[in-house]
């Protein structure tokens, strides 16, 4: 179970200020008080929706506020209250305060709302305080405060499919070139730090969670490696996608990598080696690397996928393949 959290601080509207005002006729010297209330602040409104599936939008939106009411006016107007402000938050959510730690609420269902923060109340204008023996009253009250908390979000998600592979292998760059997400990515090995999860569209109707992992190296599975911490993420996964740069400026000649990835899943645990498989020849956009994938596939057992996620190659055909053995409507190969 990969866990998507977010650090946000919401921050509802203040209430307008009520008005100290008289009312001013032609031939009334001495108009009775008529300072209008203020309006109320928006509040910060959460929403499931379905339509989310990670939270990484709206970590990176740090703080969310609502507008402020307007204060009252003369002639016992009361100012406009704020719109709330409606936050979609991917169903399955759940929100804590971040300061004391408390769950709120597990906003599972979708179209489930929230209020995370309370906006302030419009103050009072001078028109209530009149009374028997004032008859001018020069108070009115000032709006309330809204509510300003911080919260953390966290969004438990299954990946379906799981990337592997030696650093630099090109793990990320398919995440980014199937999916809205942007994990970092760069030309040397260790680049991704924390699994990243994205979801792909498959075809017209269907979706794939898929986990981006930090790489493995001989030896992780001993625990010396940073991609081993993140190993069991993919024992929830139901297909794994094993990448292999089959490039000419590849780290590692494919067959070696293969060997290196396979034995650290295998040592991992039985069922990672057991785990259905599709083996991905990456960055394969040059005539040159048919040898390599066909060292690759010799290693392997196996045949393998060739896709370029630079000139974007071959990606349809292996999210298909993947999308069938997670629907159980394929065997891997
Ligand atoms: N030519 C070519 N280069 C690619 C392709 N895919 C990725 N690369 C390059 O390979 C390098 C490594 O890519 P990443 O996606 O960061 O690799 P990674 O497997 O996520 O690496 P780590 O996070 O370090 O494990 C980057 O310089 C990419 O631009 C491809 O299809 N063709
Ligand atoms: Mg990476």
């Amino acid at each position: 179970m990969l866990r998507d959290e977010a650090v946000i601080e919401v921050i509802a509207g203040n209430g307008g200020d009520g008005l100290v005002s008289f009312r001013r006729e032609k031939y009334v010297p001495q108009g009775g008080p008529d300072g209008g209330d203020g309006g109320a602040g928006g509040d910060v409104v959460f929403l499931a929706s379905r339509e989310h599936t990670s939270l990484l939008r709206i970590g990176r939106r740090f703080r969310f506020a609502a507008g402020n009411g307007q204060p009252g006016g003369p002639r016992k107007r009361t100012g406009a209250s704020a719109e709330d402000l409606l936050v979609e938050v991917p169903v399955g959510t759940q929100v804590y305060d971040a300061q004391r730690g408390n769950l709120l609420r597990d906003l599972a269902e979708d179209g489930a709302r929230l209020v995370v923060a309370k906006g302030g109340r419009g103050g009072r204008g001078n028109v209530h305080f009149a009374t028997s023996v004032n008859q001018v009253p020069r108070v009115a009250r000032r709006g309330g405060e809204g509510e300003r908390r911080e919260l953390r979000l966290e969004l438990k998600l299954l990946a379906e499919v799981g990337l592997v592979g030696l650093p630099n292998a090109g793990k990320s760059t398919f995440l980014a070139r199937v999916t809205a997400a942007r994990p970092k990515i760069a030309d040397y090995p260790f680049t991704t730090l924390q699994p990243e999860v994205g979801i792909a569209e498959v075809g017209d109707y269907d979706t794939l969670v898929i986990a981006d992992l930090p790489g493995l190296i001989g030896g992780a599975a001993e625990g010396v490696g940073l991609g081993h911490r993140f190993l069991k993420h993919v024992e929830r996964c139901r297909v794994i996608l094993l990448l292999v740069d089959v490039s000419s400026g590849a780290l590692e000649e494919p067959g070696a990598a293969w060997c290196v990835v396979d034995h650290e899943l295998g040592a991992f645990s039985p069922e990672l080696a057991r785990k259905p498989r599709l083996l991905v020849a990456t960055k394969a956009e040059e005539e040159s690397c048919d040898e390599r994938v066909r060292a690759l596939e010799q290693a392997a057992g196996i045949p393998a996928l060739r896709i370029s996620a630079v000139k974007g190659t071959g990606l349809a055909a292996l999210l298909e393949a993947a999308r069938a053995i997670v629907r159980g409507e394929a065997r891997a190969i």
